[in-house]
């Protein structure tokens, strides 16, 4: 059974199929880059959930197969929540790591180490061609830091630090990553959801 993934980020690519092989899914992942053809569809909502349901729908809708999408971000407490759905084109252009990072990293330039909580959420979704759809979601809570450090991951890695590691997302390996991250917690919840109706 093949399953699409709905995302053209090639970093999410990557940890959902570890991810997904991991919990022993008996599937053929196809990437949203094998459909070149298929316009993406624009991120109206407001929630997570909401634009990973978007995301799924329209591919499951184009291909005709099952697709599964991933939307995530970086939630900061100070700032209330955000940069949050708009984490990948926070400095304006969409998926400038480097800037979405300066920018976040100079806002908090004041903020103290008490003041520095954040979590990373993700919200994985499942669409059908039917119509069906499911939703499961993943956070991972931390600090941040006030200088980027690793070369692992991607986004927001180099700042965040989980609660009870001394390191940042992007000094983990990648298998220490998916083991504790928002995207392997919601996938991982997803897992047995999509074996079931796929099955
Ligand atoms: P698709 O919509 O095609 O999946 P995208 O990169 O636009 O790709 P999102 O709208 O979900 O995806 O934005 C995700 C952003 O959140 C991403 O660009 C990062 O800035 C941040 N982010 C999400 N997960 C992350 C992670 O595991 N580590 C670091 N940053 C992350
Ligand atoms: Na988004």
């Amino acid at each position: 059974q093949r399953l699409v993934l709905a995302t053209r980020n090639a970093h999410k690519v990557t940890e959902l199929r570890a991810i997904l092989a991991d919990t022993g899914l008996a599937v053929d992942l196809v990437g949203a880059d094998a459909y070149p053809e298929i316009p993406d569809v624009k991120e109206t909502g407001v929630t997570f959930a909401e634009n990973a349901l978007l995301k799924a729908h329209a591919l499951a809708q184009a291909t005709g197969l099952p697709a599964v999408a991933d939307d995530s971000g970086l939630c900061v407490d100070v700032l209330g929540g955000a940069p949050g759905i708009f984490s990948a084109r926070w400095a304006g252009t969409h998926g400038d790591d480097a800037a979405n990072l300066a920018l976040l990293l100079a806002q908090l330039s004041d903020i103290d180490d008490t003041h520095r909580a954040a979590h990373f959420a993700c919200a994985a979704a499942l669409a059908l061609p039917d119509g069906t759809e499911r939703v499961v979601e993943g956070r991972l809570p931390g600090t941040l830091r006030h200088t980027p450090a690793g070369t692992g991951g991607f986004g927001y890695d180099p700042i965040l630090q989980p609660l009870g590691d001394t390191r940042t997302c992007a000094e983990l390996t990648p298998a220490e990553k998916n083991a504790i991250s928002h995207r392997g917690e919601a996938f991982r919840g997803l897992a047995p959801i999509v074996a079931e109706l796929l099955g």
